[in-house]
């Protein structure tokens, strides 16, 4: 084992804690199919996360396809290209239309001012995201949904235990999709999650989730299999006992993070939302060539070097990848471009001591002219 320091590191509780969680398992042998610790980690969130309703999944992934599939949509989902592949995979898997709106300088998050003139007469949904754990403008978004007629899906992969004016963040939009993969704030190992209102959305992702079983002899509907399993429940029943403490961890980490690099010319660090409890998911910081000094890619490599991992999360745009061939035009979206080209998450994890903190920042700043 080497001691380099890559960009995250999973949470995980102590093994004499998964251990216990686990040993009623090979009591009841049952390892999935909506089993005692798949029940009781669903009940635990829907509390922890303030939510009406949740529904757990194999990744979260999943829990976009499924809902964006549970939502019967036809045509073009107004979404960002500055996110992980699986926002925009989801929406083509889908058989739907991506039409890419341009992000906020400061949160990274989908540009509201942007949205109006991308709608036609085949939008049908708006897929936003908030990347880094920065929540979008949600009271715009409702607006433009209310008055078009669009259903809402949030990705809220990277928002787990956050809540915006109070509020837990799944209860916004028609439904939102978190992730639980073993990167993220809370890990249940591979997982994921959808939390919504509306019973029949429950009915549909459940159906889906489950191969459209609805009794032994009864399959009503075509669904997948996208069950999460009692050994990812019984992971995410112990990491949700240390989530708080966790987030407290990551906290410190940014809060020296800021110390540090806070108001050094040509930095932008991540916006810091009032009305937001933040879970410290991501540090992302732009880098300007022409004030620092230096470009994301020097300082990447900087820090490589010295064996530390950081992570052009989200570079490229979804909208670029090569799967799509050349589909999409990408200067349609110049903000999440630019952005892209100079961003570097640092890396930021509960256990991610103070002095690996202050090495990290002086690898960057050494990189300053
Ligand atoms: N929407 C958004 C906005 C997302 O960001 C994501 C996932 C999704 C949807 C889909 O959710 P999931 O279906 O994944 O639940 C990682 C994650 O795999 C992915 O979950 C995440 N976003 C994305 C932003 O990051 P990679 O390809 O960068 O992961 P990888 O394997 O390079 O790991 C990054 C670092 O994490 C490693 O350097 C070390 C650490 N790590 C990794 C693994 C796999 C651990 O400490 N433990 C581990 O088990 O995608």
């Amino acid at each position: 084992m080497d001691n380099k320091i890559l960009v995250t590191r999973s949470s995980m509780p102590s093994m004499e804690e998964y251990i216990e969680e686990i040993r009623s398992i090979w009591d009841s042998h049952w390892l999935t199919n909506m089993g005692e610790k798949h029940k009781a980690l669903q009940a635990e969130l829907q509390k922890y996360m303030g939510v009406p309703a949740v529904e757990l999944l194999t990744n979260g992934h999943m829990a976009l396809e499924l809902s964006l599939q549970a939502m019967n949509l036809q045509g073009e989902v107004i979404t960002t290209p500055f996110t992980f592949a699986s926002t925009t995979h989801a929406i083509v898997r889908n058989g739907l239309e991506p039409v890419f709106c341009d992000i906020d300088p400061e949160t990274y998050t989908m540009d509201v001012t942007q949205i109006e003139r991308l709608i036609t007469d085949r939008t049908c949904a708006i897929l936003p995201v908030h990347v880094y754990g920065n929540v979008c403008n949600i009271e715009e978004i409702e607006r433009i949904a209310h008055k078009y007629g669009l259903k809402v899906l949030y990705d809220a992969a990277h928002t787990f235990g956050e809540t915006y004016k109070g509020q837990g963040i799944g209860n916004f939009g028609d439904a939102s999709c978190f992730s639980f993969h073993a990167t993220k704030v809370f890990n249940t190992i591979e997982g994921g999650a959808v939390c919504y209102r509306d019973p029949d959305m429950g009915r549909r992702l459940y159906e889906l989730k489950n191969f459209g079983i609805h009794g032994p002899e009864a399959v009503d509907a075509v669904g997948a299999n996208a069950k999460m399993n009692e050994f990812c429940a019984a992971m995410g029943l112990c990491n949700l006992r240390h989530v708080d403490e966790e987030i407290a961890k990551r906290r410190a980490v940014v809060e020296r993070y800021r110390e540090h690099l806070e108001g050094v010319d040509g930095l932008r660090l991540n916006v810091q939302q009032p009305e937001v409890r933040s879970n410290y998911a991501y540090f992302p910081v732009v880098f300007d060539e022409n004030l620092f000094g230096a470009s994301r890619n020097e300082v990447m490599d900087a820090l490589a070097q010295n064996g530390v991992g950081a992570r052009k999360y989200f570079y490229p745009l979804t909208n670029t990848f090569e799967c799509f061939h050349g589909k999409y035009d990408v200067d349609a979206t110049p903000v999440a471009l630019h952005v892209a080209k100079r961003v570097l998450t640092l890396p930021l994890y509960a256990d991610l001591s103070m002095e690996d903190a202050d090495r990290i920042c002086k690898i960057v700043l050494e990189q300053k002219l």
